[in-house]
């Protein structure tokens, strides 16, 4: 495909909607087009330096007259700024709220020679925030008047249909694994024993901490698995749960064997050390941190949620459990565990699936065809309601 100029717009903070459009704008960057990220900070998983890609901060002008600085309206004029300086072909934004509003909004400003507009939707921007009735009609707008819309599920698009009335199409394109950033072959006894013993077992989570995760279900499934078998749990990310499950751990005696890691960049070698991946979640329109296990050869325990059974197959790359069971949940991970031979096929099938299921390559390649589509369609001539 020819090189294009695409803008990506997503939330920076801990997430798998800031590491979808991260890795994205990577793969986009090496395929020869060039990346523009623009935030209100650098997405936590863009490293320094990357040839093609740069970073544009969205500087949010304070005044003592608001309470709330209006980041939508500067996030606005920094996609109009930058559509003009660097003619912008695409703005890819990922999460409705607020930003299919920002490149809408810019969208109108610029007129005929605006780019078109794609909006990936993740997950809470339906099914939690986007329902809330202060965003609801707004989120439904961006969603009918971006040029495409993508979901990352099956799931989230009929979420997004049955939610919002939505008849015009929601394309849906998976998320997607680096199979070498995340593998099996990043297991190293060195970085294993700084967690666990050789006789232990070590199981994991990976989250942004939030309710939605559940996180007091992954202590509680730990604190009954640790009690039938010799292990300790790795807690990898950041958010408002991570106090109170420090708290939890405490109360139920185990802090001892919790390894709180905080917010960590290199996750696939962490994962890869693990022998199970715990994922409790209310609900989860994809779950790409069962994903990213899953390509690091590692069996996992989710709830049967949302976008969860398109990712994970029950009984054979994972085990699935009904939200809040956490007693299901543990007893399944003691009985998987204490499997060696089962253990090890279901190693093998989760690395198997996400390598041939959710490849990088395939996916990036469903994104450059939707741009291109796009881009073959007549800009439809509106006359700019702005300057230039
Ligand atoms: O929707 C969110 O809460 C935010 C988002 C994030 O940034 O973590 O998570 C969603 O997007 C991920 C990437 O597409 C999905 O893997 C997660 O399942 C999804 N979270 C939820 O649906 C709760």
């Amino acid at each position: 495909m020819k090189p294009i100029t695409i803008g990506i717009v997503c939330h920076p903070a801990y997430g798998g909607s800031g590491v979808v459009a991260t890795e994205l704008g990577i793969a986009l960057a090496q395929r020869g087009h060039r990346v523009h990220f623009v935030s209100h900070a650098p997405p936590f998983r863009l490293a320094d330096e990357h040839p093609g890609i740069v970073f544009h901060e969205v500087d949010v002008t304070s005044y003592p007259l608001f309470k709330y600085p209006p980041y939508t309206v500067a996030l606005t004029g920094k996609l109009i700024e930058l559509s003009r300086s660097e003619a912008l072909d695409i703005i890819h934004v990922h999460y409705a709220i607020p930003h299919a509003i920002s490149a809408l909004l810019a969208k109108a400003v610029l007129g005929a020679k605006a780019p078109q507009i794609v909006t990936t939707l993740h997950g809470t921007d339906i099914t939690l925030i986007g329902i809330d009735p202060s965003f609801h009609e707004i989120t439904r707008f961006a969603i009918r008047e971006c040029d495409a819309v993508t979901a990352v599920s099956n799931h989230l698009a009929a979420a997004t249909r049955s939610s919002f009335g939505i008849e015009s199409p929601v394309h849906v394109i998976p998320n997607f694994i680096d199979p070498v950033a995340f593998s099996p072959d990043l297991r190293s006894m060195a970085l294993r024993s700084q967690y666990a013993t050789c006789g232990e077992m070590l199981v994991g989570h990976l989250s942004n901490f939030r309710p939605v995760k559940r996180i007091p279900d992954v202590i509680r499934t730990f604190h009954l698995l640790q009690r039938q078998l010799q292990s300790r749990l790795l807690m990898i990310g950041d958010g408002v749960e991570l106090e109170p499950a420090r708290d939890l751990a405490r109360e139920l005696g185990i802090a001892g064997r919790v390894h709180f890691l905080g917010p960590a960049t290199r996750v696939g070698e962490l994962l890869a050390q693990l022998d199970l991946f715990l994922l409790p979640s209310e609900s989860e329109s994809f779950g790409l941190a069962a994903l990213e296990a899953m390509a690091c050869g590692v069996p996992v325990v989710c709830t049967r949620t949302g976008g969860i059974p398109e990712v994970v197959e029950d009984k054979v790359t994972g085990l699935l459990c009904d939200v809040g069971d956490y007693v299901c949940m543990a007893q399944s991970a003691v009985a998987l565990l204490r499997d060696r031979p089962r253990h090890e096929a279901m190693s093998h099938a989760a690395r198997e699936r996400a390598v041939a299921k959710f490849p990088a390559e395939r996916v990036v390649g469903q994104y450059e065809t939707l741009y291109a589509e796009l881009l073959l369609k007549k800009p439809q001539e509106r006359p700019p309601t702005g300057t230039p």
